[in-house]
């Protein structure tokens, strides 16, 4: 998943002569700046500190921050009533999955990549480019749709992107399409007018069908550190959120801010893009998200 991880560094700093206290310093240091919040990392580092020996070897080490980062996970799924796993169950025949974000997250390109993952599962496929707000924002799905052989319908620039998920529902429940994926335009978190453009959006998905959309999924750019936070409160707010997408997983170990979602707001994440190609999606799995930060 992640191209970097913190194992380098962590072995550097319990191979280092320092004594206990040092090291859990360094460490706390280490975790913090993968985005982690300051206060889990000491949550997460006296549990630690509980279950190590006084004297310990490396790999012991790492096998029980690994333990404690997996019961976070756990922890959280059980809150949630959840199972072994947090994957994506459709209620409906026709499900509706809305895509959110935050400009540049990787919105766009995670529409196509999800399209290519569940068609390559047998469903059959529509896109809605309901990015009308910027000249490149529909044609760049096209462009996508084009390219998988996956229909896309689109509206002009500055069309009502409502009007565009009008069509596309239109399309989804009255021909022989399984799911719809809809791409957004990119919004701010912080301005309330285009945020509320979410709201209508989703009306009129529901509309169609109440029970739907079957997921609202935040992408968020896994370089862009503690500011996701925010971003996941507002949406969440706004639009609902059933989960979260990892983007650009590949570009950083600083995948932290994912644990910051669960402990204040319990998203899970539901998928991870590692590259710019529509093959580089994976089903998100807490066990390849810690073996990929802490090293396997
Ligand atoms: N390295 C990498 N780049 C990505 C990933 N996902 C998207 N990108 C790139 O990020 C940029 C913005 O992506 P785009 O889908 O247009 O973002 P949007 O504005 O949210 O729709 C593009 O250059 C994408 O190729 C990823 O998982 N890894
Ligand atoms: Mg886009």
């Amino acid at each position: 998943m992640f191209k970097i991880s913190l194992k380098k560094k962590i072995s550097q700093i319990l191979g280092s002569k320092k004594n206990r206290e040092e090291i859990f310093e360094e460490l706390e240091e280490l975790l913090i700046l993968s985005d982690i919040s300051a206060d889990r990392v000491e949550r997460l580092l006296n549990q630690v500190k509980k279950r190590i020996k006084l004297t310990f070897e490396k790999d012991d080490f790492i096998d029980v921050l690994k333990e404690e980062f997996k019961n976070i996970f756990t922890e959280a799924r059980a809150k949630r009533g959840e199972g072994s796993s947090s994957a994506i169950q459709f209620p409906d025949a026709k499900n509706v999955v809305l895509i959110v974000g935050v400009n540049g997250s990787g919105k766009t390109t995670t529409a196509a990549k999800l399209a290519l993952f569940y068609r390559q599962r047998g469903l059959k496929i529509l896109l809605s480019a309901a990015d009308t707000f910027r000249a490149a924002g529909s044609s760049q799905l096209v462009m996508w749709g084009e390219k998988l052989g996956i229909p896309v319908i689109g509206g002009d620039r500055g069309a009502d992107p409502g009007s565009v998920v009008y069509n596309s529902m239109n399309s989804l429940m009255n021909r022989d399409y399984d799911m719809l994926i809809v791409d957004t335009a990119g919004r701010v978190q912080t301005k309330d007018n285009l945020m509320k453009e979410l709201e209508k959006l989703t009306k009129v998905i529901k509309k169609f069908s109440p029970s739907q959309p079957a997921e609202t999924l935040l992408v968020v750019d896994a370089t862009m550190g503690q500011n996701t936070l925010d971003q996941a409160r507002r949406f969440k707010f706004f639009s609902g959120l059933s989960g979260i997408i990892l983007a650009k997983a590949d570009g950083t170990a600083k995948g932290g801010t994912i644990i910051n979602i669960l402990d204040e707001l319990n998203i899970p994440v539901k998928f991870a893009g590692f590259g710019e190609s529509e093959k580089d999606l994976m089903e998100f799995s807490e066990q390849a998200f810690i073996d990929s930060l802490l090293g396997e």
